[in-house]
């Protein structure tokens, strides 16, 4: 396996995200290795560390004051083993080619864990909505997916939303695809419910994420009624976390954005919500505002020297993070453990460090990783296209019933890995033996392709 390491940071040396998705997950699998020889000869982890293929382009757009501006757009299909290519779209300054790799390698673990026929990429654009009109994100969107349309098809790769992509985005590049392509079909998932979208979609990663945590406490006798917890992020996976967090009788006290954290130790209740969703999805402003209109909060500034996230040290007992990768370093997971939180579910893909997860393991804090807890929303896309192929639409009830069905099954699924290489209780290794079994079981069927 160490061989394997060395061919990743041979081949792609500054690819850091993506070095250390593949050294987890490698790591978590080694007793499926050992078990079976036969993958070496096959080259099963040679395939898996290659995405299948790479698209890279240019997204050319006019700015409102008629200057012509260049991006980078990527789309990372990585693999089809066990159904067509699957994934979001991230819109972020910051996206490049190491970061969608390391997405679209999680992508590949957690799609298998849906129990659905999803394989998995992941794409987007070094673009930065932020501060842009309305009418800039529109041309960039179109631009973007007149290049992106002829890869992509409702049996061939099917995007979705992640960090920057929404509703209004997906509407866009829906819009210039079917322009392109003539034809409406469910080739984007998160569409609006008005033309193709699925109830439970925008909460589903969310609400999903809170009934993994649900199973984890119940197969404690424990359950998340009156527990403090903290949610990181204020996008579409922290809003929707919180809002079932409330429901489950949980006390919610922190949120975050990139610019820094709020602190509201009275608990942030449905009306309060409704005022982050407002503040975050129509007037796409910073969290600092929270505590201008509830003024018993507190506002912490990012400080982007700090060893640590602030967010991080306050007292609870669950922590959620929902923001973005390696938001949890080693320091940061200490303080949690210090501050008493005994269970951690991820919300975001990748959210604590390698080192991070070794300080939860080390405290026995029970412990999810995103691929598992996080896989709600890509499993609401999967019954969104399965609506979309019967051109029917599901109610609420049938959704939701349908993903608490999943979050239940993965739970299982995770424990019974686990269970079955020797160490029960930890749904790090059972997530991921289980999605890497599912994967590579298929590719062992379809041959050297
Ligand atoms: P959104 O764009 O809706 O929200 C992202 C949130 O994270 C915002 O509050 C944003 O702050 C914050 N954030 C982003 N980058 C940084 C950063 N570098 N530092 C601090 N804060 C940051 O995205 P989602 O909620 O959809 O995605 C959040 C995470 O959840 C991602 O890791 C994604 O991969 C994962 N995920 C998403 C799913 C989905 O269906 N959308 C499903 C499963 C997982 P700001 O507003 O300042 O940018
Ligand atoms: O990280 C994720 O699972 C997503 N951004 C959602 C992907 C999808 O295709 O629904």
């Amino acid at each position: 396996m160490s061989d394997i390491l060395r061919t990743v940071s041979a081949r792609d040396p500054g690819e850091k995200e993506f070095q250390q998705a593949v050294r987890d997950v490698f790591a978590a699998v080694k007793p499926v290795l050992d078990r079976h020889p036969e993958y070496r000869r096959n080259a099963i982890l040679e395939r898996l560390i290659e995405p299948e293929r790479t698209l890279l382009f240019r997204v050319p757009w006019m700015d409102d004051h008629g200057q012509a501006r260049v991006n980078r757009g990527f789309r990372v299909e990585m693999s089809s083993a066990i159904g067509p290519y699957k994934g979001g779209l991230r819109f972020h300054a910051s996206v490049n080619l190491s970061i969608l790799k390391f997405l679209a390698f999680e992508q590949v673990f957690k799609n298998a864990l849906t129990t659905l026929s999803l394989g998995a990429a992941q794409g987007g654009a070094d673009f930065d909505p932020k501060g842009k009109s309305d009418d800039e994100v529109m041309r960039f969107c179109q631009s973007f997916a007149a290049e992106l349309f002829r890869h992509i098809g409702p049996d061939t790769d099917i995007p979705e939303g992640d960090i920057g992509v929404g509703a209004r985005e997906i509407g866009y590049l829906f819009g210039m695809y079917k322009r392109l392509r003539n034809e409406f079909t469910g080739v984007l998932t998160g569409k609006s419910l008005n033309w193709g979208g699925s109830l439970v979609r925008r909460e589903a990663a969310g609400y999903g994420l809170v009934y993994f945590a649900a199973e984890m406490l119940a197969a404690r006798n424990q359950s998340l009624a009156g527990k403090v917890c903290l949610v990181s992020g204020s996008g579409n996976v922290a809003q929707h976390t919180v809002e079932k967090l409330i429901d489950m009788g949980a006390k919610v006290v922190t949120l975050s954005d990139s610019s820094g954290c709020i602190v509201d130790e009275e608990g942030i209740d449905r009306g309060k919500l409704d005022f982050v969703k407002r503040l975050k999805n129509i007037r796409r402003a910073r969290i600092g505002e929270y505590v201008d209109k509830y003024s018993q909060a507190l506002f912490v500034e990012k400080d982007a020297t700090a060893d640590h996230n602030p967010i991080w040290k306050v007292k609870a007992e669950c922590a959620f993070p929902c923001a973005t990768e390696n938001e949890i370093n080693r320091r940061d997971a200490e303080n949690l453990v210090a501050s008493g939180v005994s269970l951690v579910a991820e919300g975001a893909t990748m959210p604590a460090t390698s080192e991070a997860v070794e300080v939860f393991q080390g405290a026995g804090i029970l412990f999810a990783p995103g691929k598992a807890a996080s896989a709600g929303g890509v499993a609401v896309s999967g019954l969104e296209m399965a609506q979309n192929s019967m051109r029917l639409a599901w109610s609420r009830e049938e959704v939701d019933s349908r993903l608490k069905m999943i979050m239940k099954s993965i739970h299982r699924t995770c424990l019974e890995a686990a269970e079955e290489y020797g160490q029960p209780g930890s749904y790090l290794v059972g997530a991921n033996i289980a999605g890497f079994l599912k994967v590579v079981n298929a590719m062992q069927d379809q041959g050297l392709v």
